[in-house]
């Protein structure tokens, strides 16, 4: 697997023709292919024969939970060209006579033509940048730090990455198109990409006005999948993959790691600086270092001497104790998990037959053949027993997976070896994700397991989050974070962020300062960095930025029941959680909205555009048309559709409140970190001296077990009247078995006349940007009125 060379078109022999329902025709042989449409606008290809007639992608693909869709039109001409069309007969998609699909060897490709009209995105985790033209990209798991020199690391754009998902999504003028290349070996992507020679002379290919989608070897396996808009195509990807489950609250909230924390009486102190900071937090890490010597599944008895009853004393707390799982497992004959393996024959194995051996953190290392279930049951034993200690989530490292300096291509899979390592490297992590989720969830079967991992596959986001890696400390890799997480949250992986800070290197207070301000609504939000880097935790530079970085933890907590409706709406229709602004809106004559990658939705109903470089503190913000927009931290209202001009000052950000939305916020001072999902203060963002309706659907449950699915949920539905001055509100609790909602109201801008469920309010008890003026202060003793906000009803 080269990293930086591709199959070249011209190497390939392009099918001459297409027998329907039958094959593919080629120079003296046919290639079997089967047409189906699996739902209105899913259709799927696959080709056999050859090496390609098994499909080894261990992806849980599921086009039946596709609820619904439009019907689209797939056509095959007899010359192998393909059409995509609508119901009015409008092309999204084409290919041309003779040239759609190829082979090379047991290299397949899909030829499909470009337009210039055309934008291009997903395609999981790169750093590439955010819309594709011009990218040609492979996808091959990789540990980021091991495989690029350093210097390609910290100011480049390292590809391939991390996660593998061969997912292309295409903005074209009659709608939009994903093509998925369900192929777990080395996929790659070519995007009307030019090619240079030795970097120099560009040379025409041929392919500069096509899109490649094809892989390196294993059975051609494409979905073609047609939607009328970004959100329509998201859903339906989404239910087809499977969505995200709803997580337990606290992983919503904010984490503090660090390689470096290895004990729990470690946690433990930085829970006491959390809270004389006054500052909430959630989740606390473990870095490798908790281990004994190293071994997964272990503690070292010198540093953490009462492992579980401290871990079980912090999560009682409400601090879930998060740690680190590497899959290698050390290759020592006395060490349990390495005697049941083996006995097992559990372990990946080498072209000799015998354990594959690679070198990392415990020295002489094994790795577990994740693509087989009965490997996947003897993990999901040690994960179960591991987590009894009193751990409800995990994170998976390494699971790219990482061998060190030892050559993976000897790593084989298959309870023989029968199977080269190129068939599951890609899907390493996703089988780790599943057998360890499963292990957490019989350990504890009444509550929601938080999975975060480095690598993963098509499909893995059921299984885990993702963090975007190793990043730097620096302003290049604050600024790849938006573009980064946009692109993995429409490839199916919606809870995502980046080491908030940056991992490698020194941060500084201007850096983390700003990322603490550009990360504080991303979908994961965690702290994390390098050994022996300079600390970076919220109090570890300045008071100004000690203040800074818990206003924005606050404000993440005071929108706590916003963030977590996106999560339930993620579980249950598929809606990204952070969106690109061309999610929910078009773009307009002065305002193109495709290329934004340093601005983002988070829900419906807010816009975040922070500042991402050293010295910028002025920024141009491109405000969707059709809109007003609510700034709260200037409390003023701007209307949308030209470029702002916006300038940040140490304590704001460029964020907006759409107009015509409501926004349910924690009641009580957010501090504590412990969310209380019945207690809500519904802010009604509609501006005055307009005449509007609006509604919304709020849901609470208790943020931490399964007894939703049984129904255990409270419900309201708001409805909202303004007419000038005067605005109504209206509300109902259709179900309240998880309790009763206590609501509170609150408004942006002066209304002359209140009225919620028919009763006067009186100006004044609601006055929201008070509210969020209050919370920014974050300043221990503040006096906290009661209610903390918003007129109660
Ligand atoms: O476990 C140590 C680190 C971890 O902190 C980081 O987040 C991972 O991405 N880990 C990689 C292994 C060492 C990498 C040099």
């Amino acid at each position: 697997m080269y990293f930086n060379k591709y199959p070249f078109s011209q190497n390939f022999q392009f099918a001459s023709g297409y027998e329907p329902k039958a094959h593919f025709q080629f120079a003296g042989e046919t290639r079997p292919v089967e047409v189906n449409t699996c739902r209105p606008g899913i259709f799927r290809l696959t080709v056999r024969g050859a090496s390609w007639d098994e499909n080894y992608s261990q992806a849980e693909l599921n086009p039946e939970a596709v609820e619904d869709g439009q019907p689209y039109q797939l056509e095959i001409t007899p010359e192998g060209a393909i059409h995509l069309s609508n119901t009015d007969g409008q092309t999204l998609l084409q290919s041309l006579p003779q040239r759609t699909f190829g082979k090379c060897g047991t290299a397949s490709m899909f030829r499909f033509c470009h337009q210039q009209e055309y934008r291009y995105y997903g395609a999981g985790s790169k750093v590439t940048g955010f819309e594709h033209t011009g990218l040609r990209t492979k996808f091959w798991n990789t540990d980021v730090f091991a495989d690029f020199p350093l210097e390609q690391i910290v100011a480049g754009r390292p590809d391939p990455y991390y996660v593998s998902v061969p997912y292309l999504i295409i903005q074209t003028p009659a709608g939009w198109v994903g093509l998925l290349y369900n192929n777990p070996q080395a996929t790659f992507l070519s995007i009307a990409a030019r090619l240079k020679i030795e970097s120099f002379t560009q040379v025409c290919t041929g392919d500069e006005d096509a899109i490649l989608i094809g892989a390196e070897s294993g059975q051609p396996d494409l979905f073609i999948l047609a939607a009328p808009t970004l959100a329509a195509l998201t859903r339906q990807f989404q239910q087809m993959v499977g969505t995200t489950p709803r997580p337990p609250l606290w992983a919503l909230g904010y984490q503090q790691s660090r390689w470096g924390y290895r004990s729990v009486s470690q946690l433990q102190a930085l829970r006491e600086d959390f809270e004389q900071h006054d500052i909430p937090v959630d989740g606390l890490w473990l870095d490798i270092d908790y281990m004994d010597g190293f071994r997964v599944f272990t503690a070292d008895p010198a540093e953490n001497p009462d492992f579980a009853e401290e871990v079980m004393a912090l999560s009682k707390a409400g601090h879930p104790v998060v740690p680190i799982i590497d899959p290698g497992v050390k290759m020592d004959p006395d060490y349990d998990v390495y005697q049941t393996g083996h006995a097992q024959n559990a372990f990946c194995k080498n072209p000799e037959g015998t354990e594959f051996v690679g070198l990392v953190w415990p020295g002489l290392t094994v790795f577990p053949d994740f693509s087989r279930e009965e490997v996947r049951q003897w993990w999901a034993d040690q994960a179960e027993t591991f987590a009894r200690q009193g751990f409800v989530g995990a994170w998976l490292d390494m699971n790219d997976p990482a061998a060190g300096k030892s050559n993976p291509y000897d790593m084989r899979f298959g309870a023989d070896g029968e199977h080269p390592h190129e068939t599951y490297h890609n899907q390493y992590a996703l089988g780790m994700a599943r057998a360890t989720r499963e292990g957490f969830e019989r350990a504890h079967p009444e509550k929601r397991i938080f999975l975060l991992t480095r690598s993963n596959f098509l499909s893995g986001g059921k299984y885990a989050a993702v963090w975007t890696g190793d990043n730097v400390a620096n302003f290049h890799y604050l600024r790849m974070m938006i573009p980064t997480c946009l692109n993995l949250s429409l490839s199916g992986i919606p809870f995502n962020g980046a080491d908030v800070g940056g991992f490698d290197g020194d941060t500084c207070p201007e850096l983390l300062r700003a990322w603490f301000k550009a990360a504080f609504l991303t979908p994961f939000f965690r702290n994390h960095s390098v050994l022996n880097s300079i600390k970076q935790e919220p109090w570890a530079f300045d008071q100004k930025t000690l203040e800074i970085c818990r206003a924005f933890i606050r404000l993440r907590y005071l929108l706590m029941p916003y963030l977590y409706q996106q999560f339930i709406a993620q579980q249950e229709w598929g809606d990204a959680i952070m969106r690109p602004l061309f999610y929910d809106f078009n773009s307009s004559d002065e305002l193109d909205l495709s290329y934004v990658d340093d601005a983002f939705m988070v829900g419906p109903s807010i816009l975040h555009a922070p500042c991402l470089s050293e010295d910028e503190t002025k920024r141009r913000i491109p405000l969707p048309a059709g809109q007003d927009w609510y700034q709260p931290f200037e409390d003023e209202w701007t209307t949308g559709g030209s470029p702002l001009q916006y300038t940040e000052n140490a304590e704001t950000s460029g964020v907006f409140f759409r107009e015509g939305s409501i926004i349910p916020l924690r009641q009580d001072e957010p501090s504590a970190n412990a969310t209380d999902l019945l207690h809500v203060n519904f802010l009604i963002v509609g501006r005055p001296g307009t005449e509007r309706e609006f509604s919304y659907h709020y849901t609470a449950d208790d943020g931490d077990s399964l007894s939703y699915q049984d129904g255990v949920i409270s419900t309201m539905d708001i409805h909202v009247r303004i007419s000038e001055k005067r605005i109504e509100v209206e509300w109902a609790q259709p179900i309240d078995r998880y309790g009763k909602i206590v609501p509170a109201f609150s408004f942006v801008g002066a209304f002359d006349e209140i009225r919620v469920n028919g009763a006067s309010v009186e100006a004044g008890e609601n006055d929201f940007s008070k509210l969020w003026q209050h919370t920014m202060k974050g300043v221990r003793g503040t006096p906290s009125p009661t209610p903390f906000c918003g007129a109660s009803v």
